[in-house]
């Protein structure tokens, strides 16, 4: 062990969790089998069918540990204002001591395992170093498929002292003691207690979103809630799309999105760089670049099936772990949504389960985690060092009313408030409320590492750098008829089509109408070839209602309150300009 920095690092950690043993962890095929062999013996992990799903693992996580916590997760800057309105706050002393309290001897009797680990290509100048400590194989073995990790990551961080300190321990798995803290002037992430996801890989929403959304902020790039996807036309020129949607509103199924059939015999094709997080920066000629930070997918099981997203099931057949999902006699896996149920399995909670008990087999929030080099989808460029160029930025979110199919903005200041104002309205299997507004700015709301005000601001910054800004849409998949009874969109696979609509507008082929809130497709330069809409739905879906908009401005303000004085005049300029324009007709 060469770096001092980590190993003295290491060593503290140890002094506090006092392990019995210390494993660092190389990446390698062998310590991944031995890891494997060590977690099904402690009954961690069961290993699946090795002939139906091959190098595949199942998981039961504790029955309160199944999602990530909101509510304990803290941003820990010297003052309050730093972490803002929007992010829970702890002062880092009191962080640090309760959290050592808890971490204080807490692996004994356990080995901690040191994983080193690469937030983006190994070669990319933009990528991150960080090394996770842990107690849990099920954490080791997922950073394995959602980071580059191992021996890789030291020799990238060699002697120097930049990495991301991420301390994790499952402690008692008690969640009156379960805390994620973020300590973004330490570069460093706490977290106890719990074992799932977000809570415990603490390179995907502590590092590539809260810690990196901080890093950008102070280096001039951004991180970002967003899929990237590539559409490649008939004649092979790949545009790149990022988008952000609240969690749980479809980012998976987009970025692997087939296209529907009368474009694929044309010849188009989509093409998947990721699927939940961008890093974005700008290029040597002042366009929009973006990575993925990530090495897999850990996306949600239940609804995806051979229908909603052939690709992410696709890519679940090898080497994917499985969190909390029905587990077959012959062991393989299945969830809500997923074709052909069995007739008898262990729900996600062990209990014996059948089609017929009446209640869930597999936990809502069941996971899986797949390695991107398994998407039969994945794009040729997605672990290019120099990323790609973006040339739209979609926002998207659930409503029900006023947000039409998709929109164009006007420039980028006004995309940036429609970012800044994204909502999404509830579901019923999110909170038993259905239809409520939720603001969530950029799909950033639990992510961004620092106050939301400033997070605005370090958008709109970007005006100047960008020499060719990509055009900013909004896009919603879910409004009603009048009646509020029908969704008039049939989604899926027919979201290529308005993905499409924006490419065309970005080569100036498509024609939009300028309506106050933006450029929405003309009559015609929709493409709903081959689709069964009437022409009064797609006017609905289409329409501007007036009142509809001013009511959600006057909705807006509540939330610009919220963030108080460090809001950006320039959003709420934006917000009276259209108040002006809707005004106006
Ligand atoms: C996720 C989320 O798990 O956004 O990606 O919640
Ligand atoms: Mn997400």
């Amino acid at each position: 062990m060469q770096n001092s920095h980590l190993s003295g690092w290491v060593r503290e950690m140890a002094d506090l969790c006092r392990p019995d043993k210390v494993r660092w962890c190389d990446g390698s095929e062998s310590e991944k089998n031995d890891l494997t062999r060590l977690a099904a013996r402690s009954g961690e992990v069961i290993e699946l069918d090795p002939q139906k799903l091959p190098g595949c693992l199942y998981n039961r996580s504790a029955l309160n540990d199944v999602a990530r916590s909101e509510q304990l997760t803290f941003i820990c800057t010297p003052d309050k204002d730093g972490a803002g309105p929007t992010n829970n706050w702890m002062a880092p002393k009191e962080a640090y001591e309760k959290l050592a309290g808890i971490f204080r001897d807490s692996m004994k009797g356990r080995t901690m395992y040191v994983v080193p680990f690469i937030m983006g290509p190994a070669d990319a100048p933009v990528s991150k170093v960080g090394v996770q400590i842990t107690d849990s194989i099920y954490v080791v073995l997922n950073m394995r498929i959602m980071t580059r990790m191992g021996d890789v990551a030291l020799k990238r961080l060699g002697a120097g002292d930049d990495f991301t300190r991420c301390l994790h321990g499952k402690a008692d798995l008690n969640d009156k003691r379960r805390y994620v803290c973020h300590f973004p002037q330490d570069n460093t992430v706490w977290s106890v207690g719990s074992a799932y996801g977000g809570n415990a890989l603490l390179g995907k929403k502590c590092l590539a979103l809260r810690i990196g959304s901080y890093l950008g902020m102070r280096q001039g790039w951004m991180a970002e809630h967003m899929l990237i996807m590539g559409v490649e036309n008939p004649q092979g020129k790949v545009h790149y799309v990022a988008a952000a949607f609240p969690s749980q509103c479809g980012k998976t199924n987009l970025a692997m999105i087939v296209p529907p059939d009368i474009f694929l015999k044309k010849g188009y094709k989509v093409w998947t760089v990721g699927d939940d997080i961008a890093w974005l920066w700008i290029g040597p000629e002042g366009e929009l670049r973006a990575i993925n930070p990530e090495a897999g997918f850990f996306g949600v099981a239940p609804g995806t099936n051979q229908k909603t997203n052939p690709n992410a099931l696709a890519a679940t057949h090898k080497d994917t772990i499985f969190t909390n999902v029905v587990l077959t006699k012959e062991k393989t896996v299945w969830w809500e949504g997923l074709e052909d149920p069995p007739k008898e399995a262990l729900d996600w909670t062990g209990q014996p389960w059948t089609p017929e008990s009446g209640r869930n087999g597999a936990h809502p929030n069941s996971r899986f985690t797949a390695p991107c080099t398994n998407s039969p989808c994945l794009s040729p460029e997605w672990a290019n060092g120099n990323g790609v160029e973006i040339s739209a930025i979609v926002f998207g979110g659930r409503h029900a009313a006023t947000a039409p199919l998709i929109y164009e903005t006007f420039d980028w200041r006004h995309g940036v408030y429609t970012g800044a104002t994204l909502a999404s309205e509830t579901t019923a299997a999110a909170t038993g409320q259905v239809g409520v507004l939720r603001r969530d700015p950029m799909a950033m709301l639990p992510f961004c590492g620092y106050h939301m005000g400033d997070y605005f601001a370090h958008w709109l910054s970007f005006e100047k750098k960008l020499k060719k800004a990509p055009k900013i849409f909004h896009v919603n998949w879910f409004r009603m008829d009048k009646a509020r009874k029908r969704i008039l969109w049939p989604g899926f696979r027919d979201n290529f089509r308005p993905i499409l609509w924006a490419l065309e507008r970005i080569e100036g082929k498509a024609l939009g109408n300028r309506t106050p809130i933006g450029f929405i497709p003309d009559d015609d330069a929709l493409n709903i070839e081959g689709l069964n809409i009437s022409r009064q739905d797609l006017g609905e879906l289409l329409s501007v209602n007036k009142a509809e908009w001013l009511a959600e401005i006057e909705n807006q303000n509540q939330f610009f309150d919220k963030i108080g004085s460090r809001l950006p005049s320039v959003i709420r300029e934006e917000q009276n300009k259209l108040r002006q324009r809707l005004e106006k007709v």
